[in-house]
């Protein structure tokens, strides 16, 4: 079993740490998205890491999808509650972050469009949706430390790719007690090891 993955990809690290906080070992291979070549196309219709192939050759694909799959392979404390409002909660919270990446990851890959298809307009509007949901996780900042399950990975991660492409953010200022549940957890050995790192293929599609 392997994981298709970026180096950059906060659905990967998200994937990552979860494997690691579980006593998984995952082997990664980097997928080259934009390349039309690229296995994965084959794999995950969708075209995105992470994908997860597994020894009989099936894949799983979306990053939620393999963490509750990881979830069955291990006899430690689950990342996903059983059930009950506990379950609903991390489901949120675990959407709260994967939709911070997603605004993230959209509004950078406007940075990298060639000049004259670039939009402010939707910059701004990728911004005012990452603005809330700091905002958003700044109130709940608090009830994060109860534990590290699958929506405080997500959000974890999410945050990390916030830190490495807007290193200059400056989000700590307006929301200082996320800032210091995300210091914690940097400091776990899951979030130690799965430090996302600069990825040197194209960063867009082929003309
Ligand atoms: N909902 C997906 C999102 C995955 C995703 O957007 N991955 C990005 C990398 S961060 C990707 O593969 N993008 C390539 C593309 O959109 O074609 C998940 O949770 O796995």
């Amino acid at each position: 079993m392997f994981l298709r993955s970026l180096p950059h990809s906060p659905y990967v690290r998200k994937v990552r740490v979860a494997a690691h906080e579980t006593g998984l070992s995952l082997d990664c291979v980097e997928a080259h998205v934009f390349d039309p070549a690229t296995p994965l196309l084959a794999e995950n219709p969708l075209g995105k890491v992470p994908a997860l192939v597994r020894d009989d050759g099936s894949v799983l694909y979306d990053s939620t999808v393999i963490c509750q799959y990881l979830d069955t392979l291990h006899g430690g404390a689950r990342l996903f509650p059983p059930e009950g409002e506990a379950l609903w909660q991390a489901l949120r919270r675990n959407a709260l972050g994967d939709g911070l990446g997603q605004a993230a990851t959209w509004n950078i890959r406007e940075r990298y469009r060639p000049d004259g298809e670039r939009s402010p307009r939707y910059q701004a509007y990728y911004e005012r949706t990452i603005d809330r949901s700091f905002a958003a996780l700044e109130a709940e900042a608090p009830a994060l430390a109860e534990r590290f399950g699958i929506g405080e990975i997500s959000i974890a991660c999410a945050i990390s790719y916030v830190d490495f492409r807007y290193p200059d953010r400056g989000w700590r200022r307006t929301a200082p007690r996320l800032g210091a549940w995300y210091d914690g957890v940097c400091r776990r050995p899951s979030m130690r090891a799965t430090e996302l790192q600069a990825y040197k293929g194209p960063l867009q599609p082929p003309a």
